[in-house]
């Protein structure tokens, strides 16, 4: 799996790991990117908010002298084999500590709406074994984002989150002709979905926003406007690349799953 590794550099610590990362040396003078691993860079104009699984394992792992990534360490093992680390194959692990601990940070998140920034948040159906374990927030085109933040809205003391924080404009990026403007809470409200543990049903809205999206989408925002998104995807991608805000991250496929089953 090719995914695009969206870097959302860190603004604020949360007050639960603020003192881990002051007391950590070799973190002064260092940017802290959380790595967001997405396969829809073109969607990334509606991110509002970015989500880690609150009881999986994080690491900080130095690039270079200037800039440190925040991930899994599976995922950081696997990006020091594909040239994203200083020296091949090696990982410096700075710092470890559960996903709970990030809930609150603010990071900066390429290209949103949001300018000044969008708030870590709690999403108990991140997967430790895909991607980076970071999942960047795209509520208009993602029915699980949405699904997740509606959640997150209704239920803030059950999250230990703020209210405000699950409380964000939601903008259309893309229009299709089957799901209009916004195709996630279409979907989620069409497919009957209740909660983000609706697993079969969010699979299949899942994978309908991604063909409609991939196939019939016209982008409604950024310099792409207007362009289809099939044309806009890589132009999306090339851009944030080129300005030093996201990098190839490759997923090895055929995990060890045994052939029996
Ligand atoms: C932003 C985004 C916007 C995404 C969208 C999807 C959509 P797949 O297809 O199963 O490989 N994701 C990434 N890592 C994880 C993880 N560890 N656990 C749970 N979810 C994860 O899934 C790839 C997508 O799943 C990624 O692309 C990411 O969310 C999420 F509008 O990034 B995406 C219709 C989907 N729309």
């Amino acid at each position: 799996q090719e995914y695009t590794g969206v870097k959302l550099e860190v603004l604020e610590w949360s007050d639960e790991i603020k003192e881990l990362v002051a007391s950590t040396k070799e973190l002064e003078g260092v940017k802290v990117y959380m790595v967001a691993a997405t396969l829809r860079p073109e969607t990334m104009y509606g991110q509002t908010c970015c989500f880690v699984g609150p009881k999986i394992e994080y690491g900080i792992f130095k690039v270079n002298d200037k800039e440190a990534y925040l991930c899994t360490p599976r995922a950081a093992r696997n990006m020091a084999f594909q040239r994203i680390f200083e020296e091949d194959g090696k990982f410096p692990q700075l710092a470890s500590f559960p996903g709970s601990v990030l809930i609150g940070t603010v990071v900066n998140a390429p290209l949103s709406v949001h300018k000044d920034g969008v708030r870590i948040l709690p999403m108990e159906t991140v997967l430790a074994t895909k991607g980076t374990g970071v999942v960047t927030c795209v509520p208009s085109d993602s029915p699980d984002d949405y699904a997740t933040v509606t959640d997150l809205a209704k239920k803030p003391e059950y999250y230990k989150i703020q209210k405000e924080w699950a409380e964000f404009e939601i903008v259309p990026i893309i229009k299709t002709p089957s799901y209009g403007e916004m195709s996630a809470p279409y979907l989620v409200k069409e497919l009957k979905i209740n909660s983000p543990k609706d697993k079969d049903a969010l699979a299949k809205a899942k994978e309908l926003a991604y063909k409609e999206g991939f196939y019939q989408g016209i982008m409604l925002i950024g310099d792409y406007k207007d362009m289809e998104v099939q044309k806009a995807k890589p132009l999306v991608r090339e851009k944030l690349i080129g300005d030093g805000l996201a990098f190839v991250y490759n997923e090895p496929e055929g995990k060890v799953i045994s052939r029996s089953g």
